[in-house]
């Protein structure tokens, strides 16, 4: 390993080895370190300086206090927009696409994503996430919803940043997937992971079993043939999927949320969840796939589109994708 090497670094030298790179996209990623270094203090101190609980709430100090998910995301946008590298992003948390602000020069990059992903554990003290996805676009031309509409293989980038009892930064440029550290001391994000790759199989499977009663006969079968495989499966479920994608991402297994007759689509979302997992776990050695589709290859008709995801070790996806045939009862 390589001790003391920064992410921006690695960066940089990822970049020397692509003939004719003007380091743009370096400085780019630089702003989006930043970006996930405060939103990581905020996460850590969320307890101590209350800036939990309902928007529009006072603190201690008579201030008005922002949901940590609001905070994330106009942090994320604040950050990222006067760096002159992109014409536009789109935010879980926002209906319409974003036009960089005309005061400020365009880029050639789109960033995409979910500011704080795993809501539903943000006020408990357990992990959360930031997912983001990049893609390219002509900087030239008059920024419209179809320019962020693009199939998940041409994304030119993608990570998430998972605050944890560390706070870690994983990305991939289509180069393997790496993985940083924060070293609170140093204030940097280290290397701590190089070429991540999943195992083939894991023994780890990740679905929220609440919904069982809503499951496809496809499902219902899946995970009783896990309950009763001999390799003796286990659940673990956080409900943050940037959680439980890392847990499986690191020690193989699968996550499901897949098409159910209550969520028909699922209940994530392509363009800021699913779309730059998939791409990490594919860089991984891994699989995702809506259950008889490969996640990639969607060519997205909306802007929040959702869509079943399975996604982990390849083995285990293929295995999934095998009752895809018992869908329908
Ligand atoms: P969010 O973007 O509103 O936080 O929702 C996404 C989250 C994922 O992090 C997690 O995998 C899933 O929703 C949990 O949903 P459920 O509580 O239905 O199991
Ligand atoms: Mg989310």
């Amino acid at each position: 390993m390589n001790i003391g090497m920064t992410l921006t670094k690695f960066l940089l030298e990822e970049q020397r080895r692509v003939p004719g790179s003007k380091g743009n996209f370096t400085a780019f990623f630089s702003d989006l370190v930043v970006a996930a270094k405060i939103i990581s203090r905020e996460v850590n101190r969320a307890g101590l300086i209350d800036i939990l609980g309902a928007a529009g709430n006072q603190n201690v100090h008579g201030e008005e206090v922002q949901k940590l998910d609001e905070y994330a995301n106009s942090m994320f946008i604040k950050t990222m927009e006067h760096g002159g590298h992109l014409s536009g992003m789109a935010s879980e948390e926002i209906d319409e696409i974003i036009k960089v602000d005309p005061r400020y020069p365009r880029g050639k990059y789109l960033l995409l994503f979910d500011p704080l992903d795993g809501s539903s554990n943000i006020d408990v003290n357990i992990s959360v996430g930031t997912i983001f996805s990049i893609l390219k676009c002509n900087p030239e031309c008059d920024l419209t919803e179809k320019d962020f509409l693009k199939a998940g293989v041409e994304q030119v980038c993608a990570g998430y940043i998972l605050y944890s009892s560390s706070t870690m930064f994983v990305y991939t440029t289509g180069h393997g997937v790496h993985g940083f550290t924060l070293d609170p001391n140093v204030g940097e994000f280290l290397l701590s992971h190089e070429n991540i790759r999943i195992p083939e199989r894991g023994k780890i499977y990740s679905i929220n079993e609440g919904n069982s009663r809503h499951w496809l006969p496809g499902t219902s079968l899946y995970i009783e043939k896990l309950k009763n495989d001999e390799k003796n499966y286990t659940a673990r479920y956080v409900g943050s999927l940037v959680a439980d994608f890392h847990r499986n991402l690191l020690k193989g297994g699968v996550f499901l949320y897949p098409a159910d007759r209550k969520s028909i689509n699922g209940k994530l979302r392509l363009l800021y969840e699913a779309n730059p997992l998939s791409f990490i776990v594919e860089q991984a050695g891994g699989k995702a796939s809506t259950g008889d589709k490969r996640i990639l290859d969607i060519v997205p008709e909306k802007l929040h589109q959702r869509v079943p995801l399975i996604i982990g070790s390849k083995k285990d996806v293929e295995e999934a994708e095998s009752f895809w045939q018992y869908r329908e009862a």
